[in-house]
Order: structure tokens, then C-alpha cells, then sequence
């Protein structure tokens, strides 16, 4: 099976991202052909200071090797790097009507937040129904936000099929982890944009901190609570074995569990994921040219891909080219 999935390059990626995507990724990687992709042209839509995108995108490079992607086992490339894809993009948006990307929910919550929209970001969909056609992605692991655009990605990829009566481009299929939408620290999603975000990678002591300031409601420490109506458990239970899941609830209802007892439990609980992997990536930080390399080796299997397929559109839509 060909497992296509891309994450942006637009802050520093939080438990959401780990535990909604790449911890799927990584698990995928052991019995499939693997893409995944650092979305640094749609990140552009937010981060427009070139030396910090540079940052950010080889920080996502680190993230995933430090959390265990092999490059032996999966690709792990720039979105930038295969050019193609921005082509793809364009050709999908002339079969592509308006009002599929007006029933956006993403877009809509966005503009709802007050988030000044581009068309870079009204055109979202279509930019990511490219990135997962071009290399005939199977199956796309993604957390819950994301699944509207591959059923978007899904009527682009039939718009297409059908103007050109062809079928080179292929239906993908979302596929949801067990953590497909984790709660930020003041309960909505957990997101870059919402500013509610628990950092994969901060030290130790901002993450505590962080993990501190999730929000709880006010039910005294004496009186027994609800652990399913609770933040800190919703995380906690992504995170902890069972055992560990079954006796913190049993605290929460038997009374008694203060949420700063709760909060430190998660803390312990993320960093006995998340140290080893921190420890791992302060190594791999000091080797620039290792990371450029995965990067450049991945996007030479990836662009080849996207070479032949671009190739079959192109003739399906009477473009001649030099390049093919
Ligand atoms: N809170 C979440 N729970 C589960 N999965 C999540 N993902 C993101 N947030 C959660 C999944 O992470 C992958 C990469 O996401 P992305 O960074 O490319 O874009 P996003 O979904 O828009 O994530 P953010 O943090 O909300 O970014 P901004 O604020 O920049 O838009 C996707 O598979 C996503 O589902």
C-alpha cells in the first residue's frame, strides 16, 4: 500500500501533530510505501520570514527523525522539492468549482478566528489534493481536521477523471489514528493557529509549565470528578498505559486528586514519551548535512514518481511540453 502524508512547516509541531499524524506515520512505515512530505508552500500562507521557514522546515525534518521515522523505510521529503506538485495544483484548479472550497470548514474556522484569508489558503484543498494525487497515494493517515479535504481530494481527483475520461489519478482513502482530534490547552483544538499548543520538543521545564496552565474547571479537590469531561485526561489517556489510564480515572472519581496532581501525571507521562526522543534530536541537530541529505535522497524517490504521473496528465489534458 502507498501511504502519502505531509505536515506543515508553519511552528513548532505539538502533541496533536504526534499524536494525530506522525505517530501513525512512523507505526506505517514499517509495512508500506511510505511519502511524507514537509508542507512548507502551504505554510507560506502564515510564515513569511524566509530565515525562520528555513528553521522551522528542517525543524520538522528533526522532529520526525527523532521520533523514529527511518529514512531507509520511508521517504521524507520537502514539499518544494518536487515542483510538479505546484503544476498539479493548478491543473486540478481549473476542473475544481468554487463552491467545493467555500464548504471548507478549516477555511471557515480560520476566517471565523479572525485569521486574515489569502487566496493561498482559501486554495488549501486543492494544493493538498495535489501533493496526495501526484504520487497516487492508497491511504492518507491524518488527525480529524483533515479529513473534509481528503473527501475533497476525492471529488478532485473524479472532477478530473471524468473532464479528461481517464483515470490516472487515484482515489486515496483518510485513515484516522486512536488520537484523531487532541484538545489544546484551553480545550479547543490543539493547533498552531489557536496558539494552544504543547510543543513536541521544549525543555523540560517550559513543558511542565505548559502542561500547567491547561485549563480546568473549578470542582474542589475534595469533590469526585468526571475524568471524561477533563482535559488533562483526554491527553492523559493518549499518552499512559491502561493500567496507568484505568487508576488515574479511578482518582478522579474517587475524590481527592487535586488537577495539579492530574497535570503532573501527564507531564510524567509525555516526557516518558517524548525524553528519549528530545535526547535524540539534540544529536541529530549537530548534523546539518545528515538531515540535507534524507531530505535530498527522499525527494529524488518522490520526484520520480511525480515525474510520470505529471507526464499522464499533461497528455490527458493536450499540454505539450518540452519535459516530456
Ligand atoms: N489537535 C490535533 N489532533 C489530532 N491531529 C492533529 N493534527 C493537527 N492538529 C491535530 C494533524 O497533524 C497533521 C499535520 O497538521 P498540519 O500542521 O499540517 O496542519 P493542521 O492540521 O492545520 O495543524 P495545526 O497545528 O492546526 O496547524 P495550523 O494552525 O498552522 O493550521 C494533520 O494530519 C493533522 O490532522
Amino acid at each position: 500500500m502507498r501511504v502519502v502524508s505531509g505536515i506543515q512547516s508553519s511552528g513548532k509541531l505539538h502533541l496533536g501533530n504526534y499524536l494525530g499524524a506522525i505517530a501513525q506515520h512512523i507505526e506505517m512505515q514499517e509495512k508500506n510505501e511510505c511519502f511524507f512530505f514537509i508542507a512548507n508552500y502551504h505554510s507560506l500562507t502564515t510564515i513569511q520570514d524566509p530565515k525562520l521557514h528555513i528553521q522551522l522546515t528542517r525543524d520538522v525534518a528533526l522532529d520526525y527523525l527523532a521520533l523514529g521515522l527511518d529514512p531507509e523505510k520511508a521517504a521524507l521529503f520537502r514539499q518544494t522539492d518536487i515542483p510538479e506538485v505546484t503544476e498539479l495544483a493548478w491543473i486540478l484548479s481549473t476542473v475544481t468549482g468554487k463552491g467545493l472550497l467555500e464548504r471548507a470548514t478549516s477555511y471557515k474556522d480560520k476566517v471565523a478566528k479572525n485569521i486574515s484569508p489569502s487566496m493561498g489558503l482559501f486554495c488549501y484543498p486543492i494544493l493538498m489534493a495535489a501533493d496526495i494525487l501526484i504520487y497516487r497515494g492508497d491511504v492518507v493517515p491524518v488527525g480529524k481536521d483533515q479529513v473534509q479535504h481528503i473527501e475533497m481530494t476525492q471529488d478532485i481527483a473524479n472532477y478530473f477523471n471524468q473532464t479528461f475520461a481517464c483515470d490516472i489519478l487515484k482515489r486515496p482513502e483518510p485513515k484516522l489514528g486512536v488520537a484523531p482530534l487532541v484538545p489544546g490547552v484551553d480545550g479547543q483544538k490543539m493547533s498552531k493557529s489557536y496558539g494552544n499548543t504543547i510543543s513536541l520538543f521544549d525543555p523540560p521545564s517550559k513543558m511542565r509549565k505548559r502542561i500547567m496552565s491547561i485549563k480546568t474547571d473549578s470542582t474542589p479537590v475534595e469533590s469526585p470528578k468526571d475524568p471524561e469531561q477533563c482535559n488533562v485526561f483526554a491527553i492523559y489517556k493518549l499518552l499512559a498505559t491502561e493500567d496507568k489510564v484505568a487508576d488515574l480515572a479511578k482518582q478522579y472519581r474517587a475524590g481527592g486528586l487535586g488537577y495539579g496532581d492530574a497535570k503532573k501525571a501527564l507531564f510524567e507521562a509525555v516526557e516518558g514519551q517524548l525524553g528519549p526522543a528530545r535526547e535524540k534530536r539534540e544529536q541529530l541537530e549537530q548534523d546539518a548535512d545528515y538531515v540535507e541529505d534524507v531530505l535530498r535522497t527522499s525527494a529524488n524517490r518522490a520526484r520520480s514518481v511525480a515525474h510520470e504521473v505529471m507526464s499522464e496528465v499533461r497528455t490527458a489534458c493536450g499540454l505539450a511540453t518540452i519535459r516530456d
